[in-house]
């Protein structure tokens, strides 16, 4: 079984020329404003508090680094993941908003070092149009060495209509609850396997 053991915050910053070098396999985790992404990376990680979650959309405007160990039966592998400005929050100046999709766009496009594009969903709203269009960009931009995986959050927001609803949109996704923590060591085990292209064995 694969366990992130390991998470630290490395840096923040406001555009891909402040970023870090790329000696390192990453995670870029996408999706719209107060969709949980920050909330999902704590959930992988097993962190309270390592990625700021808010209840006010729109406070991620940064791109932020977190350095993370995965453990695959005591083999240790390194990764990044990578909490990136959410999309489609309205309450913000055209301009400001502007920069950020820039500064979003560029590093999606331009970052080589990511393998791994994760998209968010809400599992409540799996008809959203920015959704289906951000994935359709993503299949667009992507290189050949890099995967996108959808992950739908809020599970535990599902009563059985919902979750009936979900399966027929999106037959056998993956579905987590940040705050219950449920579908996350599958998602661990999903990301584990994209990234460096084996599956890490139950044993
Ligand atoms: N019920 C529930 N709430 C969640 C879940 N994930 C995130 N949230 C809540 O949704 C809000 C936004 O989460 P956040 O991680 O900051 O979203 P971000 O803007 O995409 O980074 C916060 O109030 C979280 O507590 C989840 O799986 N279930
Ligand atoms: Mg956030």
């Amino acid at each position: 079984m694969v366990k992130i053991t390991e998470a630290s915050f490395i840096t923040s910053a406001a555009d891909i020329s402040q970023a870090l070098a790329e000696d390192m396999s990453e995670v870029a985790v996408l999706g719209r404003s107060n969709v949980g992404k920050s909330s999902f990376i704590n959930a992988l990680t097993n962190r309270k508090n390592l990625a700021k979650s808010s209840a006010t959309p729109g406070k991620t405007r940064l791109i932020n680094f977190f350095e993370t160990v995965f453990d695959c039966n005591g083999e240790k592998y390194r990764a990044r993941l990578v909490d990136l400005p959410g999309f489609g929050y309205a309450k913000v100046s055209k301009s400001q908003k502007a920069t950020w999709q820039k500064s979003l766009n560029d590093f999606i496009t331009r970052r080589t070092a990511i393998r791994l594009f994760i998209l968010l969903r809400d599992a409540r709203h799996p008809h959203m149009p920015i959704d289906e269009d951000v994935y359709a960009y993503l299949q667009q931009i992507k290189r050949p060495d890099q995967e996108i995986v959808v992950i739908f959050t809020k599970g535990d927001k599902l009563n059985q209509k919902g979750k009936a609803a979900l399966q027929k949109v999106a037959p056998g996704s993956l579905v987590v609850s940040n705050l219950k923590k449920s579908g996350i060591d599958k998602a661990t085990a999903v990301i584990f396997e994209k990234l460096f292209c084996k599956k890490c064995p139950n044993v």
